[in-house]
């Protein structure tokens, strides 16, 4: 092995070490409603899915409305299959219009993420 190949094998090991402990924290992989999407019914729950496992303690989300108003929402919960997905049980059918989803969650490596994203209700 070269110098040269020396020093580049032990770049990438360090480089490895970063971007895993940097993809170790919670992020949103997939949500239902999703992200931008347009449904035809109100949900009667939303689903966020992350990369990690969920401290439901301190995790959960926010729906806001037209003008920014709250929505009403039951206590959020973990899909027991897998810890990731924060349950949020919408207490009343979303009229048509606009809805913003803000979810903050701290994983089980300690470290908290937080983020938004917006659905629409179009019958
Ligand atoms: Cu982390």
């Amino acid at each position: 092995m070269s110098q040269l190949f020396r020093i580049l094998a032990v770049a990438t090991v360090v480089n490895a070490g970063l971007l895993g402990q940097v993809f170790a924290h919670a992020h949103l992989k997939s949500a239902v409603p999703a992200e931008n999407a347009t449904v035809k019914v109100s949900p009667v729950e939303i689903d966020l899915t992350f990369s990690e496992g969920l401290n439901l303690k301190f995790s959960g989300a926010t729906i806001t409305g037209q003008g920014n108003a709250t929505i009403s929402t039951g206590q959020a919960k973990l899909a027991i299959s897998d810890q990731k997905t924060l349950v949020i049980p919408l207490s009343t059918p979303l009229v048509p219009g606009a809805y913003t989803v803000n979810w903050t969650v701290l994983s089980t490596d300690g470290h908290k993420t937080k983020g938004s994203y917006t659905f629409t209700v179009k019958p």
